[in-house]
């Protein structure tokens, strides 16, 4: 029995080494020290032995019992020390990984320049003012001094919603309505969408962007016209840029010019940008016509006016080297995430 006891220790010693969780080892401890376990059944047959072999075996039985234990315990400890380990490795926080970079979104190039030229406008004193995009005839035209059978109000260039309402073509409409609103003195621009019917292009869009001015006073001149967009033309291209004024024509405009600045890129010695000419061409205006300023209920006898119309589109090509207008609508990311 002794030697039993001997070979029950050795046993219980190569199990546990094999054991790897806890249900294991309890399965392990009942089978060993339990009610029906090895050790137990050692017990209950010692009333079969001499009574001075019984306490011999029966201390024997007891340092054997006392050291499983012993083992067990031991192993439930390796066990908690084990898991707790497997834990902390998996909550384990690298405080030297990179954040998560949040996506920032970027201002629209047509933004950025027309944010731009509102801080140069409002700089000289120029209110911003809007109007709607859905205008009546009368304003986008008749006002303008645009009469019926004029070129301009082709049905090819215009859509129209009704034979009286349609979507505005320019926004000098805008002009006509703070007329209207407000009495001289009077500086404002109107940038906002305006709608032809185009076919899309490198150079068209049926909806582009227009920024009209409008300066309204007694004694105005085509000088104060010439000073005030060539002060403009020299903040938004640099103090470097030089100006041009061609004689043109417009019908709400009388005498009427077009802007022209030295090429940015080649400084005038004519490049690709200015298709060789040195000069690019990025506004008309003129003084306002005298039918203009009374359609919008100006005395035209006391005040005088100047008025002009820039395209942003093209000031946003030009100022980035954009040579596709369609790139500016088509919301490419790899495009937009350059501004
Ligand atoms: C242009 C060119 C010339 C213009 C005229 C007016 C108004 F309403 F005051 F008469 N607003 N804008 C104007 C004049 C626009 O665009 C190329």
């Amino acid at each position: 029995m002794l030697k039993k006891l001997d070979e029950i220790k050795a046993q219980a010693v190569e199990e546990l080494a094999q054991i790897s969780d806890k249900a294991e080892l309890e399965s392990l401890r009942v089978s060993k020290l339990g009610k029906k376990g090895v050790i137990t059944s050692i017990l209950k047959q010692m009333g079969s032995l001499s009574a001075e072999e019984r306490p011999v075996v029966g201390q024997k039985a007891n340092q054997i019992r006392g050291e499983i234990e012993a083992l067990i315990k031991q192993k439930q400890a390796d066990l908690q020390q084990a898991e707790q380990n497997l834990k902390l490795a998996a909550e384990t926080v690298d405080v030297t990984i990179p954040g998560k970079q949040p996506e920032i979104g970027h201002t629209h190039p047509l933004s950025i320049v027309l944010d731009e030229v509102k801080d140069i406008f409002s700089g000289m004193g120029f209110d911003v003012v809007e109007g709607p995009e859905v205008e009546w005839d009368y304003y986008n035209f008749e006002a303008l001094n645009i009469p019926e059978g004029h070129p301009a109000r082709d049905t090819q260039d215009t859509f129209y919603i009704t034979e009286k309402m349609l979507l505005r073509t320019q926004t000098s409409p805008v002009q006509i309505r703070t007329m209207e609103k407000r009495n001289p003195p009077l500086r404002v621009i109107a940038p906002g969408r305006v709608y032809r019917s185009d076919a899309v292009d490198a150079t068209h869009s049926p909806l582009f962007h227009q920024i009209e001015g409008l300066v309204i006073d007694e004694g105005i001149t085509m000088a104060d016209l010439k000073g005030t967009l060539e002060a403009f033309a020299k903040r938004l291209y640099g103090e470097q840029t030089e100006t041009r004024f061609r004689p043109h024509h417009f019908p709400f405009t009388e005498p009427s010019c077009e802007m022209d600045v030295s090429c940015f890129k080649c400084g005038g010695k004519g490049c690709s940008m200015c298709k060789g000419e040195g000069w690019i061409e990025i506004l008309g205006g003129g003084m306002v016509h005298p039918k203009v300023l009374k359609n919008g209920g100006v005395d035209a006898e006391k005040y005088s006016g100047f008025a002009f119309g820039i395209g942003l589109e093209r000031l946003v090509m030009f100022r980035f080297g954009i040579d596709d207008m369609r790139l500016l609508y088509e919301n490419n990311m790899k495009f937009l995430e350059q501004f």
